[in-house]
């Protein structure tokens, strides 16, 4: 069976983030050669270089800040996510920080509505980003993501477009283990799926991985994966600013992804949040690229899903 098209997106976004750094994201994740890893797959791959962020003018008032950073990268990763979907490619988005995640979700979201889809939205992460503006202690926009694509109030202007809003529902969140206090009211509100660590020690990762995939399958949806550094254990990846003890290990993280590959489901990918000056030689970088070969098609061993 032929493969299909895979376009690698970058998005040096930095200034969501505490910390400057991911801006080197998508150099590192090229030096690592993840479009050579994809075309060995068998997959066409195609390199769209780094997006370049539009000019805006934008105060969101509270701690928010570098807003017209994150909504200049947010305005043309919605435009060129859009083309790329239009033009059949699976997008892969090069990070940059989480709030990327602004532009490619929405853009994703615009797609589903063109095509009377719904879209779900599997979030790996140690943090469920759902803060707004006014919720947020820190100011950090890579924090405010997700509650923006799930249509929270407070984010006007960040896109010229109205926002077709991933429903809360339909928005899963798996690894996390730090949630602020309005933020973790918010998720209740909302009733957004939390999967969280103490969740994953007990029922573990296949089971409520199968459970998304399944809601998924059974709405007949798109389905858009946002893998953050901070999804696994800071010994497998300390190349992240964010880092939180007790996340996803090697083979959890893994399993995650050749869940998703056998599925068939995803029809795009974020990864976010790659801090390549503060890795280990090269270590998260490479975890990176070997869990996006995991997600499209590399097998320890070639057996039928069927025999797991
Ligand atoms: N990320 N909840 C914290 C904040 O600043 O709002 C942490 C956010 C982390 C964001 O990891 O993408
Ligand atoms: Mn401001
Ligand atoms: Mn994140
Ligand atoms: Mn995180």
């Amino acid at each position: 069976m032929a493969k299909g098209s895979i376009a690698l997106i970058g998005a040096p976004v930095d200034g969501g983030a505490g910390m400057s750094g991911c801006i080197m994201g998508p150099a590192a994740l090229r030096v690592a050669n993840i479009g050579g890893a994809l075309g060995n797959l068998g997959y066409q791959v195609e390199d769209w270089g780094n997006v370049t962020p539009e000019k805006v003018e934008l105060n969101l008032g509270g701690a928010t800040h570098h807003e017209n950073e994150v909504a200049g990268f947010a305005r043309s990763l919605y435009k060129t996510g859009v083309d790329a979907f239009s033009k059949d490619f699976l997008p892969i988005f090069l990070g940059g920080d989480h709030s990327l995640s602004m532009g490619t979700v929405t853009a994703a979201a615009r797609h589903a509505a063109a095509k009377g889809k719904k879209l779900h939205v599997l979030w790996l992460d140690a943090h469920p980003d759902f803060n707004r503006p006014d919720t947020s202690h820190s100011g950090n926009m890579h924090g405010m993501s997700a509650a923006f694509f799930c249509g929270e109030d407070g984010f006007d202007g960040v896109l010229e477009q109205k926002v077709e809003p991933v429903d809360p529902r339909n928005f899963h969140v798996f690894g996390v283990r730090s949630i602020d206090q309005k933020e973790g009211e918010l998720l209740h509100e909302r009733g957004v799926n939390v999967m969280d660590m103490r969740h994953i020690d007990e029922k573990g990762v296949a089971s409520l991985i199968r459970s998304v995939l399944e809601a998924v399958q059974r709405d007949d949806a798109m389905l858009h994966v946002s893998l953050d550094v901070d999804f696994l254990d800071p010994v497998y990846a300390p190349g992240v600013g964010t880092t939180v003890p007790g996340g996803a290990t090697y083979r959890e993280a893994h399993l995650v992804m050749e869940m998703i590959c056998d599925s068939g489901l995803m029809t795009s990918l974020d990864l976010v949040e790659l801090n390549p000056y503060l890795d280990e030689r090269g270590k998260s970088t490479r975890m990176l690229v070997n869990l996006t070969e995991s997600g499209f098609g590399r097998r320890v061993f070639d057996r039928p899903t069927s025999e797991y």
